[in-house]
C-alpha cells in the first residue's frame, strides 16, 4: 500500500498490509511539488524515515530514476538503506522523471547506461536491500519485446525483482508481458489505471506483488477539498464532525497512553510535572 508520510503508513499498517510503497507521486504531492523531480533525494529519505518509524513495516522506496546518474542512484541507494528502507525500485527513465500518466514523452535511458546504474546500487548497499529494477517500456510506447529484452538485462544487471509498467486501462501488456517473462525474476505490478482487472488474474499471471501506488493520497485529497470547502461554506464545523476521525483516534493511531505509561516509568511517581521537565528530580 502506498504512504506518503507517517501518518497514511501508520494507518495503511492498521489495515494490516504487510508492506508499503513510498510512493514518489504521493510524497511529492504531499510536499507540494510536482511528480517531475521537483523534490530532492534527500526531501525524500527524510520522509522515508517517518513512513519507516511510524509503520515499523517493510518500504519499499520510489527511487524514480536514481536522481541522475549510477553515482546519484548508488548515494540515495545507500542512505534509504541507513534509513531503514527494506529496498528501492529504479526505472529506466531520463533525469528529470516525469509521471507516467502524464503527457507522452517518456524517453528511455540506454539499456547499458541503466543496467549500470542497477550494478552501482547493488555494490553499494547491504545484501538484504532489495533492488526492483522497473521498465518504463510500455510507458514510453514500446512493445513487450523491448519489455522484455530490458528486463532480461536488468536481470543480468543484479535485479531482485522487476516492476513492469503499464497506462492501459486493462492488464494486456502486463499479461503479455509476464507469459513471455516466465517469472525469471518476481514481478510487481503498479494496476492504477486497469484496476478492473480482477487480483485472481494477476495470481494467475504469478505476478509476485500489487502496489496500490496513490489512493490514499487521492482518498485524503478528495476528503480535504470536501471539508475545507463545506466549512467555507456552512461557516461551521458542526456538519463535518460525523464524517471526519475523532481526536481520540488520531491519538490512539499514535498511541499516546504508551507516552502515559513511559512517563510513569521514567518519570517516577514522585516527581511534579515540573519537576520532570528540568530534571531536577
Ligand atoms: C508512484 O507511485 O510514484 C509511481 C507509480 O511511480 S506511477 O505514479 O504510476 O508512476
Ligand atoms: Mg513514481
Amino acid at each position: 500500500m502506498e504512504a506518503h508520510d507517517g501518518l497514511s503508513a501508520a494507518i495503511a499498517k492498521g489495515a494490516r498490509f504487510k508492506g508499503l510503497w513510498a510512493s514518489g507521486l504521493s510524497i511529492a504531492c504531499s510536499l507540494g511539488y510536482r511528480d517531475a523531480n521537483e523534490a530532492s533525494w534527500s526531501q525524500l529519505v527524510a520522509v522515508v524515515e517517518r513512513i519507516v518509524d511510524s509503520s515499523e513495516l517493510p518500504v519499499l522506496v520510489d527511487g524514480d530514476s536514481g536522481f541522475g546518474n549510477f553515482n546519484n542512484a548508488r548515494l540515495v541507494a545507500r542512505k534509504l538503506c541507513q534509513r531503514g528502507a527494506a529496498g528501492v525500485a529504479i526505472q529506466d527513465s531520463c533525469f528529470p522523471k516525469m509521471n507516467s500518466f502524464v503527457g507522452d514523452r517518456h524517453p528511455l535511458a540506454d539499456t547499458d547506461e541503466f543496467s549500470g546504474r542497477l550494478r552501482a546500487v547493488k555494490d553499494r548497499v547491504a545484501d538484504a536491500f532489495v533492488l526492483v529494477a522497473r521498465t518504463e517500456a510500455f510507458i514510453a510506447g514500446h512493445g513487450t519485446d523491448e519489455a522484455l529484452s530490458r528486463a532480461h538485462a536488468y536481470a543480468e544487471a543484479g535485479a531482485d525483482a522487476i516492476i513492469i509498467h503499464s497506462r492501459r486501462s486493462t492488464a494486456d501488456e502486463i499479461l503479455s508481458f509476464t507469459r513471455a517473462w516466465q517469472n525469471r525474476l518476481p514481478v510487481v505490478i503498479i494496476p492504477t489505471k486497469y484496476y478492473r482487472t480482477p487480483i485472481s488474474v494477476f495470481h494467475e499471471a504469478r505476478v509476485s506483488a500489487v502496489i496500490w501506488a496513490n489512493q490514499s493520497m487521492r482518498a485524503a485529497t478528495a476528503s480535504m477539498r470536501e471539508v475545507c470547502h463545506r466549512i467555507m461554506a456552512e461557516q461551521s464545523t458542526a456538519g463535518i464532525e460525523p464524517g471526519i476521525a475523532t481526536l481520540e483516534e488520531v491519538f490512539e493511531l499514535f498511541k499516546y497512553d504508551e507516552l502515559a505509561r513511559a512517563e510513569a516509568e521514567y518519570c517516577g511517581p514522585t516527581l511534579k510535572p515540573a519537576e520532570r521537565i528540568v530534571g531536577t528530580g
